[in-house]
């Protein structure tokens, strides 16, 4: 963007419609006035746009709530590139439905919730909500191994992986509910990965304690990210929030916006103050080296209720939310959310806390932003930006002049505030969370889109603005609509994520399918066979556009059928598909990958398969027959 361009009457738009904005959290509706001027700035600024042809400089990685997947989204155009299936189901590509997906979705649940699901005729949960999702470190910064991702609805972790941008692994976390807040290690490398439970249980959840709330406890769980097993747990007094981790791997910290241990709404905003957890993270393996745990669920438990060598309880106003590490390696800012302030902590303090001094000595600033703060981010250059829900503002302000008035000098941290739309939850900067912040983009999630859109009924869509903060003043540039409910989202530089774009034929995603082959004494790569294995028929069958190797199987009513289908195409971007007619069956086959299917064959007749994904001037041919022949 040129610098005539930067920030573009900016100050005048807002300076307008600030007032009017605000009362839009109660009005609904901050009047066409807002949008049409709005609509003129962006159009004036031309740093989002990506040409037809050229490519974005970011990948965002967003998450969608209680859609339970994950989607790439190309920053600064917005343009949605890809979504990969994650808790939920997916009708294109066969999440859910594949043996291949299966196996992930139901091998890390708990033995209970398998036995849970099976009385209901499931193997797995139908949804998730996904909230943090966060690409794995080296060194502190992104590394382009994996993504984590977190399930609040159901208590679980994923990993994706990004060579092939699918989800590799998912767990189930056992004594505890409702994962939360989830970052990996940053230092030395991911490593593990963290996770909050978020609503306080019994432990164990047997039903043996009920409504005695005072025995419920909320857990902290550390997973390691190449193996995706937990390596420990640590209970901790009050609840868990929002959690991050120190560039230094001493540290990691959780909000508590619980410390009264309450279960109504009034219980648990009774008291002034809450806390942030310090977890000593060298200390806690110690403990762990030494046995000082309890086994829960074959999970090495510490206890972290007191403060101590394990953790530490540094009070903050009620109710904290975001906790989010400074790049500069040594701030790490807790949100207030019901109080109009944010508490910078400095992590190099920290020793001296776990030493005995007094908590609050490692706060050294505590700016008053505006009401709601929920998140902040940072440009790599000493400024932060902190969402304010309530004031529907993003703030910029300087950490070093925060420090500066805490301390009794005469200075305003506040550097600018402008207006989005609307109820900022979280925000996330270009590389923001890692140690190569670059202070480019800064993208807004907005809960509430209202008036932004043109109205599509009463579920509107979440509005995800993209904010230019290269230059001086913060411009805002782009309105992006996103189906519910990214709460989170990063942007990892384009030279960060190098996926393929042809699967390896070695890949173990379909180990289990290739084993299978090798007893049959079929190829996976050239088979059109069908074995007959008592009332179970295994059909292999490979493809090349515009057709299947086999045109036709046939099977016996009540048989197990599993068709195996291997895409032998080796060009980019040659996705086939099989889908069967009738039986609830589809799933996509990228290029030299493999994909199969199990299901009962009980309804007899004539049922077409056919490629659902265009792959050729024939791809409607690309089709056959499955022939099911009654019992007598
Ligand atoms: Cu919505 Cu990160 Cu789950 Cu804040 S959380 S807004
Ligand atoms: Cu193969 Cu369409």
């Amino acid at each position: 963007m040129s610098e005539e361009t930067k920030g573009v009457s900016r100050r005048g738009l807002f300076k307008g419609t600030a007032g009017v904005a605000a009362l839009a959290t109660v009005a609904g509706s901050s009047g066409l006035g807002l949008l049409a001027s709005t609509r003129k700035a962006a159009a004036a600024t031309a740093s989002i746009e990506v040409a037809p042809g050229e490519l974005d400089s970011y990948y965002g990685f967003w998450s969608s709530g209680q859609s339970g997947e994950v989607r790439i989204i190309g920053v600064p155009s917005m343009r949605e590139l890809m979504r990969i299936p994650v808790f939920n189901r997916c009708s294109a590509t066969g999440w859910g439905s594949t043996n291949e997906s299966l196996k992930i979705l139901t091998e890390g649940l708990l033995p209970e919730t398998k036995e849970f699901l099976a009385k209901r005729g499931r193997v797995t949960y139908d949804n998730g909500d996904l909230h943090h999702p966060h690409m794995s470190f080296t060194e502190g910064t992104y590394d382009g191994r994996y993504l984590f991702a977190n399930d609040k609805a159901n208590t679980r972790v994923a990993r994706i992986r990004c060579d092939i941008m699918k989800t590799d692994k998912i767990i189930e976390i056992p004594n505890t509910s409702d994962i939360h807040g989830l970052r990996p290690q940053k230092y030395p490398r991911t490593g593990y990965v963290f996770a909050n439970g978020e609503h306080r249980i019994p432990l164990p959840n047997d039903g043996i304690v009920l409504d005695e709330p005072e025995k419920y406890v909320s857990i902290f769980t550390a997973i390691d990210g190449d193996t995706m097993e937990i390596a420990w747990q640590v209970i901790v007094n009050g609840n868990l929030d929002n959690c991050d981790a120190d560039y230094d791997g001493l540290y990691a910290f959780s909000t508590c916006y619980n410390s009264e241990n309450g279960v109504t709404l009034a219980d648990m905003t009774a008291n002034e103050q809450d806390w942030v957890v310090i977890f000593d993270i060298k200390a806690i393996e110690a403990g762990i080296a030494a046995g000082d745990y309890t086994e829960y669920n074959g999970v090495k438990v510490i206890d972290g209720r007191e403060a101590g060598k394990y953790t530490q309880y540094i009070p903050v106003s009620n109710s904290p939310h975001g906790c989010n590490m400074a790049p500069d390696k040594r701030h790490l800012c807790i949100n207030g959310k019901l109080s109009p302030t944010v508490t910078v902590i400095d992590v190099t303090k920290l020793p001296e806390v776990f030493g005995g001094a007094e908590p609050r000595s490692a706060v050294v600033a505590e700016p008053q932003l505006g009401l709601g703060p929920l998140h902040t981010a940072y440009d790599g250059k000493g400024n932060a930006f902190t969402t304010l829900f309530l004031d529907s503002q993003m703030v910029k302000w300087n950490i070093e002049d925060a420090i500066k008035a805490f301390n009794g000098e005469d200075v305003d941290p506040i550097i600018e505030k402008i207006d989005v739309h609307y109820q900022p939850g979280h925000n996330h900067t270009t590389m923001g969370e890692t140690l190569e912040a670059d202070g480019q983009f800064l993208i807004s999630l907005n809960k509430f889109s209202k008036d932004r859109f043109l109205n599509v009924g009463p579920l509107k869509p979440e509005n995800d603005q993209v904010i230019d903060i290269s230059g001086e003043k913060m411009a805002l540039v782009h309105d992006g609509p996103t189906f519910a409910e990214p709460h989170d989202c990063i942007l990892v530089r384009a030279d960060k994520v190098n996926p393929v774009s042809i699967y390896d034929r070695g890949d173990s995603l379909w180990e289990e399918a290739r084993l299978q082959a090798e007893k049959d004494g079929v190829e996976l790569e050239y088979g059109a066979d069908v074995i007959r294995d008592g009332n179970k028929v295994r059909v292999y069958m490979h493809s090349v556009a515009p057709a299947f190797s086999l045109d036709q199987f046939e099977v016996t009513q009540g048989d197990e059928v599993t068709v195996y289908i291997t895409n032998m195409d080796e060009v980019d971007d040659l996705t086939h598909g099989f889908t069967l007619g009738n039986h609830g069956i589809a799933f996509e086959v990228g290029p030299q990958a493999t994909a199969s299917v199990t299901f009962t064959a009980d309804r007899p007749g004539v049922h077409w398969y056919y490629c659902q994904w265009f792959c050729h001037a024939l791809h409607m041919e690309m089709r056959g027959r499955m022939l099911v022949k009654p019992v007598a």
